[in-house]
């Protein structure tokens, strides 16, 4: 167990007191034989859960009954759209690494979950959601709130259950939690009939496992280990690429240890942010579309990239025939299917990142890179983020002051857009858990909610949630969830009045066409949160207040509060990649000449 598992266990104790209660309201009714919900509880109950975030409905009410009749403590908390219950438990999961449980009815109650369950899977969370489903007798007649969510969410979990008979529902829970977590982690749904949940249960609550295709612990290859520890030696320019895999298997010791036995520099993915605190010298901070420019160009001069635990995503490599194409290619990854799947390796090794990386260490030794960390110091002086302090209110600027504020002690959530580039760019992440983002999905709606889940599991660390005008508006009726718990998140809107990053593409790549991007009728979102009971609004339209506002915000703790930052309506990010591009296209500035249209995945 790492030091930081012991520490985060210690104040977890401690802040109990703290931890938002959700008292059943009800005592419970006693019962010989279990019904199929009470068997599911039980279920839960063995597997740890703590929370369940949900809705309910026709199909799904004796699941919540059973909340009650159980006598269970397992916290049942409220949301206001299944979407958020997502959210808030991708949150949850992303910090405890345990998967985060959803509840929700059958028909729309179910299919507003799918987002959820597509951001998670997307970005390897572990997720279990139960869905209600109408009886058994009814599967396939058009039933009242009947919908295939087996069916409609097939393509986006890593796997799912249709329960079919009663006695199943204990095994069937067990194997959920089994396969959501471990290996790649990602998200397992689980859809139970009503009768299936009323029926009576009489098999055992803690039955067998056999899941003879499902070998996640995969043993590492020493011998590939060793050939990689070869190529690292004869290196000399030398990039380990670093990916949500590392904070997945918690290899971040393992993974500082490594770059700084070799003396490598380490760049990040978005949603490695963390993996390798942002403020140590070997750093680059994150690459890709709207990564760094040193990080970018050391992309483009080194001799190695070793990706550890990232699955060269489009938006890191841009045209794959041109990533690193002179340089030796290595992949770390958990799930064989991502060797070779976006880049052509010379050498990779298949498993956990912490076991690869424990085992290449042993390996290894001080690289001759004194000449190219020089020359990566010198790009980070002649190619720095920066922006203008002046003139019209900066999202970069108030990110700037919030990390300052901040040193690197918050967890940060972001949405989905300009202020989650900016706020990726700006706020250095060093704690493992500081940074949850929304990658491979792109989710708008997503940064509220996750941070609601972040304070549930967190409840003593201070949360922000960084969003954008557009994605608040997605998920905003939780206000009323973290009111309800009193949860202090605090919320930072960076409002542009605009769909900006959509603005940001049609201003360069469609002749400044603005479609469908001006969101006239925002409400005032610090009156907004006033009118949630113990909420607080903030507003701030100044470059003098920001400080002062973020601290106020920082002292607020008897629920969420939301600052609503009237910024610059029209600036654009960079550096920038764009979409279908190489890395040797970015931009850095304003460009003086037409862009083409942007061709390939965007
Ligand atoms: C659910 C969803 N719909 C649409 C998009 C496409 N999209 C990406 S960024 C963006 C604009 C986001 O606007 P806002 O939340 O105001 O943030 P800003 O870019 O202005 O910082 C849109 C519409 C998306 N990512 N997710």
């Amino acid at each position: 167990m790492t030091t930081l598992a012991v520490a985060d266990k210690t104040l977890d104790q401690k802040a109990d007191h703290l931890r938002p209660q959700v008292e059943v309201k009800n005592p419970p009714i006693s019962k010989q034989v279990l019904d199929g919900a009470q068997a599911l509880v039980k279920g839960l109950e063995r597997q740890g859960v703590e929370y369940i975030w949900g809705l309910s409905g026709g199909a799904a009410i004796p699941i919540f009954d059973a909340l009650v009749t159980t006598g269970t403590k397992i916290k049942l908390v409220l949301v206001r759209h299944e979407q958020g219950a997502t959210h808030i438990a991708d949150g949850y999961a992303r910090i405890t690494g345990r998967p985060g449980v959803v509840l929700v009815t059958s028909g729309p109650g179910a299919t507003n979950t799918v987002t959820g369950i597509m951001t998670a899977h997307m970005d390897s969370v572990p997720m279990v959601v139960l869905t209600g489903q109408t009886i058994t007798a009814m599967l396939g007649k058009d039933a009242f709130q009947e919908a295939d969510v087996f069916g409609i969410t097939m393509p986006v979990v890593k796997h799912s259950y249709l329960v079919k008979r009663t006695n199943d529902i204990p095994r069937v829970i067990k194997e959920a939690f089994y396969i959501a977590s471990t290996g790649r982690p990602g998200p397992v749904l689980i859809d139970i009939p009503k009768d299936v949940s009323s029926g009576p249960c009489t098999s055992d609550l803690d039955p067998p496992m056999d899941l003879p295709g499902y070998n996640p612990f995969i043993p590492v290859d020493k011998d590939r280990v060793k050939g990689i520890a070869e190529a690292l030696l004869k290196s000399k320019r030398p990039v380990l690429l670093v990916g949500h895999g590392v904070l997945i298997s918690r290899a971040w010791d393992q993974l500082r240890r490594l770059a700084e036995t070799l003396q490598a520099p380490v760049t990040t993915t978005l949603l490695g942010k963390g993996a390798f605190p942002e403020t140590h010298p070997l750093s680059l901070g994150m690459l890709g579309m709207h990564g760094t420019a040193y990080a970018n160009k050391a992309m483009l001069e080194c001799d190695l990239v070793m990706s550890i635990g990232s699955r060269f995503d489009d938006r890191i490599i841009g045209q794959a025939p041109k990533f690193c194409r002179d340089a030796v290619r290595i992949h770390i990854d958990i799930d064989a299917a991502e060797i070779n799947k976006m880049i052509k390796v010379h050498h990779w090794c298949v498993g956990d990142a912490k076991e690869v990386l424990e085992e290449l260490i042993k390996h290894v030794r001080k690289l001759d890179t004194d000449a190219w960390l020089n020359h990566l110091d010198g790009l980070k002086k002649k190619f720095p983020l920066k922006y203008k302090k002046y003139g019209g209110l900066k999202m970069q600027y108030i990110l700037d002051e919030l990390d300052k504020l901040t040193g690197g002690n918050a967890i940060v959530t972001t949405d989905v857009g300009q202020h989650q580039m900016w706020a990726a760019q700006f706020m250095k992440t060093v704690r493992p858990d500081g940074w949850l983002s929304s990658g491979g999905a792109g989710t708008m709606g997503y940064g509220f909610p996750a941070a609601i889940g972040a304070q549930f599991a967190k409840p003593h660390d201070m949360v922000w949630a960084v969003v954008g005008d557009g994605g608040f508006q997605m998920t905003m009726c939780e206000l009323a969830t973290a009111c309800v718990h009193k949860l202090p998140v605090k919320v930072l809107v960076l409002n542009n009045h605009y769909l900006g990053m959509v603005r940001q593409w049609q201003e360069l790549f469609f002749e400044n066409r603005e479609s469908g991007v001006d969101l006239e009728g925002n409400p005032d979102f610090a009156k907004l949160a006033e009118c949630y009971p113990g909420a607080k609004g903030f507003t701030l339209k100044r470059g003098a207040d920001i400080r002062k506002i973020l601290k106020r915000a920082m002292d607020y703790n008897d629920g969420p509060c939301v600052i609503n930052a009237e910024v610059e309506k029209a600036d654009n990010v960079y550096p920038m990649i764009p979409a279908g591009r190489a890395i040797e296209d970015m931009i850095l500035e304003p460009p003086k000449h037409k862009l083409e249209k942007p061709t390939g995945s965007t």
